[in-house]
């Protein structure tokens, strides 16, 4: 049966009542994390703030900010708040040189965060009649496991199909005649190009709606995308510090993505100075989680750049909105669905007896990111042994691949070829901007 929202009594809650539940929530939240995570117990300690000056959702800006150098530093069992046996699965994202994000999470996590999944596939139409094929990366990354267990929670046929092997997306898509597809925005784009010269026309394939995310994309792309495939296209938001995707998610209106508040309470705030900023001011998106047991997070700094909306939308929902990313107030970047700091290259450079002259081309080519990375040799390195240099570059991008998850193209260039800089080195050359994409 086609539901409009997959909890109707959370989705469309009067926002007082919102507001009552979040400040009961977090009430909660401050108090436990406080007993039991001794990092946050020190943190807020030293800004002199405890659980008792926590009375509700006006007294947020009390507590101190969490950044992921927090979340690097206590790695792995630091933010932890239960007991290890508590937990059931762990997520991770690539942190900066290195360390990676870890995120745990207990099974009342993991319920609440397929919950919120859910709600996105229904918003996007989806019921239990439908066929809901995710190919979102599964294993750490969190678009899979999230999507996956959204889609079973509304009873859709779900092909855990995970990303990459296009062919083989078709054939299923056709032969088992998927309505839903749930991927990031460049491989939909890239399917659907696919199709096209396959010979498929839109109206050829059952699918009704997409649902994607995890990196930035633009109006035009998404026109683009239910042009070529046939479909109404709904954005995603989420970070696996938080859960994973379905933090945020778009409805029937297509104007934003409204925010689970009931598990996840946003402020915006000025990223220079931490100045908490009034609904509708562009900003950085700061979270704190409501009810997670095993990886509970307060005021966490996404370095996401967007702007908040209370205004009413026409699908019923009360939840707030928020843009898309309008962009990141760090240096992250999202190459192929994956977060790569340019921190994390120069590791592998300087490990790889490198020096740190490099330089990193990003762009899109037919929907695909490319990423090259321009790395001087030294002068000693420098040789006309036939294949010599090609052996090192094949090195180094193993090693890159090994740190990043993804495969850069390297290209080895000649001493002092990499134009030195009198300011800020120009590391990053992310031609995607030129598509009017938020990077
Ligand atoms: O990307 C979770 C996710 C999976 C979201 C599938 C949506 C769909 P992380 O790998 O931790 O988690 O990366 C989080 O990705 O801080 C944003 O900068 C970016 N991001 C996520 N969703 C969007 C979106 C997943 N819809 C980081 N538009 C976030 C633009 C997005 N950027």
């Amino acid at each position: 049966m086609q539901k409009k929202y997959f909890q109707p009594e959370m989705e469309t809650m009067p926002v007082e009542e919102i507001k009552k539940i979040q400040d009961e929530k977090l009430v909660k939240q401050v108090r436990y994390v406080y007993e039991n995570v001794k990092y946050y117990r020190d943190l807020m300690d030293e800004k002199g703030v405890s659980p008792d000056d926590i009375k509700g959702t006006d007294d947020l800006y009390k507590l101190p900010f969490v950044k992921k150098d927090d979340l690097r530093e206590a790695y792995p069992y630091g933010l932890l708040a239960t007991d290890i046996r508590n937990c059931v699965r762990i997520q991770s994202t690539s942190g900066t040189t290195g360390k990676r994000v870890v995120a745990f999470y207990t099974q009342n996590d993991v319920d609440m965060w397929e919950d919120c999944c859910a709600r996105a596939i229904v918003a996007a139409g989806g019921t239990e009649g439908d066929v809901c094929q995710v190919c979102y990366g599964y294993g750490l990354f969190t678009g899979g496991a999230g999507l996956h267990g959204g889609s079973h929670r509304v009873g859709c046929l779900t092909l855990p199909m995970s990303s990459g092997n296009t062919d083989r997306q078709i054939q299923f898509m056709m032969d088992l005649n998927s309505t839903i597809l749930c991927c990031t925005p460049s491989y939909a784009a890239y399917i659907g190009e696919t199709l096209r010269e396959k010979g498929y026309k839109p109206e050829d394939n059952k699918l009704k709606a997409g649902i994607f995310g995890a990196e930035p994309w633009t109006e035009e792309m998404r026109r683009d995308i239910e042009k070529t495939l046939g479909i109404k296209a709904y954005d995603i938001y989420g970070l696996t510090e938080l859960s994973g995707p379905g933090v945020a998610f778009e409805c029937e209106a297509q104007t934003g993505m409204h925010i689970n508040e009931d598990h996840f309470l946003a402020e915006v705030i000025n990223p220079e100075t931490g100045e908490v900023l009034p609904i509708g001011s562009k900003g950085e998106l700061v979270f704190t989680s409501l009810d997670k047991e095993a990886f509970p997070l307060l005021r966490y700094r996404t370095r996401d750049i967007c702007v908040l909306s209370r205004e009413k939308c026409s699908c019923g929902r009360t939840f707030l909105k928020m843009t898309k990313p309008l962009g990141r107030s760090d240096d992250m970047m999202i190459i192929r669905g994956v977060n790569v700091f340019p921190s994390q290259i120069e590791a592998v450079l300087l490990n790889s007896g490198y020096e740190a002259n490099y330089q990193i081309i990003v762009d899109r080519v037919n929907n695909t990111d490319t990423f090259d990375i321009n790395v001087e040799m030294k002068q000693d390195d420098f040789t006309d042994i036939p294949g010599a240099i090609t052996k090192k570059e094949k090195e180094l991008q193993n090693a890159m691949k090994a740190m990043l998850g993804i495969n850069p193209k390297i290209h080895l260039v000649t001493p002092k070829s990499i134009e030195r800089s009198e300011g800020k080195a120009v590391r990053v050359i992310d031609k995607r901007k030129r598509l009017g994409i938020n990077v």
